[in-house]
């Protein structure tokens, strides 16, 4: 015996949907523990899908027969039953391949789960329910949920009593779920033939008249059945005192008609879509949001490229500012020597002292403070420009972290805390950066090498044009001469013997001294000028570094988040599209089954 809900196409799309619910539910837990309850909803409906595809629920007044009827319909004595009020919670008879004579809780104290080999097979439950109107009607709640989710309901009446009030609350409650129902009369053992006719007019009479129901209506001996002991639902007794074996004909011939079958798998369908729809557009919605943060992160980097450019234009102004300020200072130079290196004055010269004070007054006079104030209105443009830069870098970090806060509810919170990491250490970074500038050691450094060089610059050159004179006077004292004379030394040696000569050997050789001096003057300069426009540049090229290197050191890690939240949100959008195909593929199957339409009167 086959059954189409069983075995071939449907029993194929079902496994398929059940895969699908499933899939769908591990990509969910993939995505983080917040959509805990869309994967218990999924794994819920997978699981129902599986064990529960098909639900025979049986209802009716206490003694009615119930759990006789289950048994006989298995063959097999399992639920317990009795004269008293016997079945004291829901009893859900799952097929399995062997049968477990003992049963669990799969709700503490409600529902009972037996497993069972003969409910008709896997999928197809059965549901055996306390007695309408019996002690045991705490579960009320539980037993309706059950006869709403039911496929088809079986009522059993006894042939001794008439519908009762609560039999018939019952029957209008599944009517009004749109149930198919099915009514049973029991214990037919107990009439005569005739009497078994009447009871059968009068029942249908009534479901007619209070009801407006026209079921298939089966009258049987569930106690009689059972002594022969069929081989379960669609084995039916060679032999069939009870008269199950119409029963169970009925039943298989409901289980061939697909149509409820196939609308489940549509709903589940159309479940498992609207989940993927839903997920897909928060993954599209991160998707946007990271590359959003990609963007502003890159804006950084360009923003510090920029920045590290803008400097250039503030240190030519700067080494402008500084070369005018040697110009001036070569000239008044050259002044000084034409002034000072004539043979009247020379004497003057050799008082070391005497002439580096008026060097200091006449040449270098107020380069000193020229230079300060060019070095620290560069330093200052340095610092401000830093600090803007840094100020404006954390805002920007600032804005990434507000933007991430905002949506971090919204989306994936586990993917961000990681890139809210890497941001926050880049924040502590550039806000300590910021606030490295607020004590002014960089000028302060700059200002103090500058003003050492220039000192030594003056003493270095008055000793040289002290030296210069003595050896053209003779007078020199070798102590006198520095090392740092010497190449001049070498040129002025035959000095002393010209001098004594006198005439124009003399005066061509005071215009040679002065141009010798000029030079060795223009020489120490431009080596000073030089080492200040190199000090200008190498704290230029430090403040360059720190922001290159802040942007590769300290936005990589910020970047690298990011690529990987891209890529983590990418592939689980891909997984989900990817069960969106086979969603689509299911229901293509789906159209192509051929269904059974059902002939038979429906309840409504
Ligand atoms: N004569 C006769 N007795 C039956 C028949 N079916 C069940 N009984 C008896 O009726 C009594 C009640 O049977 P159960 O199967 O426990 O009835 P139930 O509807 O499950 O009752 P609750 O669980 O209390 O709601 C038991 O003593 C059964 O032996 C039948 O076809 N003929
Ligand atoms: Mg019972």
């Amino acid at each position: 015996m086959t059954s189409i809900v069983l075995e071939g196409p449907i029993a194929e799309a079902r496994e398929r949907t059940v895969r699908l619910l499933q899939a769908i539910a591990d990509i969910l837990a993939q995505m983080g523990t917040e959509h805990a309850e869309d994967r218990r909803r999924l794994q819920q409906n997978a699981a129902d899908l599986q064990e529960m595809f098909f639900l025979v629920v049986v209802v009716g007044e206490f003694n009615a027969g119930k759990s006789t009827f289950i048994n006989a319909l298995l063959g097999d004595e399992l639920l317990p039953t009795g004269i008293t009020p016997t079945t004291d919670a829901i009893e859900l008879i799952r097929w399995a391949p062997r049968r477990q004579s003992e049963f669990t809780w799969r709700e503490q104290g409600v529902v009972r789960e037996w497993l069972h080999p003969n409910t008709g097979g896997p999928g197809v439950v059965i549901v055996d329910t306390p007695g309408t109107g019996s002690v045991f009607r705490k579960h009320e709640q539980i037993a309706k949920s059950f006869l709403s989710r039911s496929d088809l309901v079986i009522f059993l009446l006894s042939a001794k009593r008439a519908l009762a009030e609560t039999e018939r609350l019952y029957l209008e409650l599944a009517k009004d779920y749109g149930k198919k129902i099915v009514v049973v009369i029991n214990q037919a053992d107990l009439l005569q033939k005739h009497e078994q006719k009447e009871v059968l007019a009068f029942v249908r009479q009534q479901l007619h008249e209070l009801l407006d129901l026209r079921p298939e209506i089966f009258m049987v001996s569930a106690k009689q059945a059972l002594k022969e002991k069929g081989g379960g639902l669609f084995a039916g007794a060679a032999h069939d005192p009870g008269g199950m074996n119409a029963v169970r004909d009925y039943l298989r011939s409901i289980f061939e008609r697909v149509p409820p079958a196939k609308q489940k798998l549509y709903a589940q369908l159309d479940f498992a879509e609207s989940m993927i729809r839903r997920y897909v557009a928060a993954l599209e919605a991160q998707i946007a949001l990271v590359r959003g943060d990609t963007t502003l992160t890159e804006n950084l980097r360009e923003e510090l490229n920029r920045q590290a450019g803008t400097l250039d234009e503030q240190l030519s102004a700067a080494q402008r500012e500084l070369d005018r300020v040697f110009a001036a200072m070569r000239e008044r130079g050259s002044q000084f020597i034409r002034r000072n290196l004539t043979l009247q004055r020379a004497p003057r010269v050799l008082d070391r002292e005497a002439m580096r004070a008026e060097f200091e007054r006449e040449v270098i006079a107020n380069a000193p403070d020229q230079i300060a104030s060019v070095s620290e209105q560069y330093v200052n443009e340095v610092v401000d420009s830093s600090r803007r830069y840094w100020r404006s870098i954390l805002d920007r970090l600032t804005a990434l972290q507000t933007s991430l806060d905002r949506e971090i509810g919204r989306v994936d919170a586990t993917g961000y805390a990681e890139q809210r990491a890497a941001l926050q250490a880049a924040i502590a970074i550039a806000d300590a950066e910021l606030k490295s500038y607020t004590d002014d050691s960089l000028a302060e450094n700059l200002r103090q090498s500058f003003r050492a060089n220039l000192l030594g610059f003056s003493t270095g050159f008055t000793a040289a044009l002290g030296g210069i004179v003595a050896v053209v006077l003779g007078v020199a004292a070798h102590g006198a001469v520095t090392a740092a004379v010497g190449s001049i030394l070498a040129t002025f040696v035959v000095g002393p013997t010209l001098l004594v000569g006198g005439g124009t050997a003399a005066v061509l050789y005071w215009r040679k001294m002065k141009r010798d001096a000029e030079r060795e003057l223009d020489k120490r300069l431009s080596a000073l000028q030089l080492s200040y426009r190199q000090a200008l540049v190498d704290l230029t090229s430090r403040e360059r570094s720190r922001l290159l290197q802040y942007g590769q050191q300290i936005l990589s890690p910020v970047f690298s988040q990011l690529s990987v939240l891209h890529d983590r949100y990418t592939s689980q959008k891909n997984a989900l599209q990817e069960q969106a195909a086979e969603a689509r593929a299911l229901r293509e199957l789906l159209d192509a089954i051929e269904i059974i339409v059902d002939n038979q009167p429906q309840p409504k």
